[in-house]
C-alpha cells in the first residue's frame, strides 16, 4: 500500500511539472538587427519573435527614441512588382508560432532618424505586447 501511495504522489509531482512547463513559455525575440542610415532617412530593423507560450499574444507598438515615430510596416509588390508598405496596427503572434521581419516582408520603420545609425551602434528597442507586457531589446546595427 505504502508504495502505491508513493507512486501516486510521484505521478502528480509530475503532472504539474509538466503542465507548470506548458504555461510558462516565453515570448522571445531573436536574430534583431537594424540596418545602417544617416539622420533625417528613415531606417529599418528586422528580427523573429517566437511566442512560446500557449496563448495568442499581439504586438501592439514598438518605441525608439532614435526617430519622429516608429511604426510596424509590411513591403508589399504589386502586379508590376512595384513595392509599397502598408502600416500594422498590430501583429498576431499566435501560440507556438513565430513571426518574422525581414527585408521585403513585415518591418519596423524609424520615420525620421534623428541620428545616424552606423555599423557597430547598438540601438534600444521597446515591443509592447498585450499579454507579455513590454520588452527592451538591444540591437545591433549591421550591414545588409
Ligand atoms: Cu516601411
Amino acid at each position: 500500500m505504502k508504495i502505491i501511495k508513493l507512486l501516486s504522489i510521484l505521478v502528480a509531482a509530475v503532472l504539474a511539472t509538466s503542465a507548470c512547463g506548458g504555461s510558462s513559455g516565453e515570448l522571445t525575440i531573436q536574430d534583431a538587427w537594424v540596418r545602417p542610415a544617416r539622420a533625417g532617412e528613415n531606417g529599418a530593423a528586422y528580427f523573429v519573435i517566437t511566442n512560446g507560450t500557449t496563448a495568442d499574444d499581439t504586438l501592439l507598438s514598438i518605441t525608439s527614441e532614435i526617430a519622429s515615430a516608429t511604426e510596424v510596416h509590411m513591403s508589399m509588390g504589386d502586379a508590376n512588382g512595384v513595392m509599397s508598405m502598408q502600416m500594422q496596427e498590430s501583429v498576431t503572434l499566435t501560440a507556438r508560432d513565430k513571426v518574422e521581419f525581414k527585408p521585403g516582408g513585415l518591418h519596423v520603420m524609424f520615420v525620421n532618424l534623428t541620428r545616424d545609425l552606423k555599423v557597430g551602434d547598438t540601438i534600444p528597442l521597446v515591443l509592447n505586447f498585450e499579454n507579455a507586457g513590454s520588452l527592451t531589446i538591444d540591437v545591433p546595427v549591421k550591414a545588409p
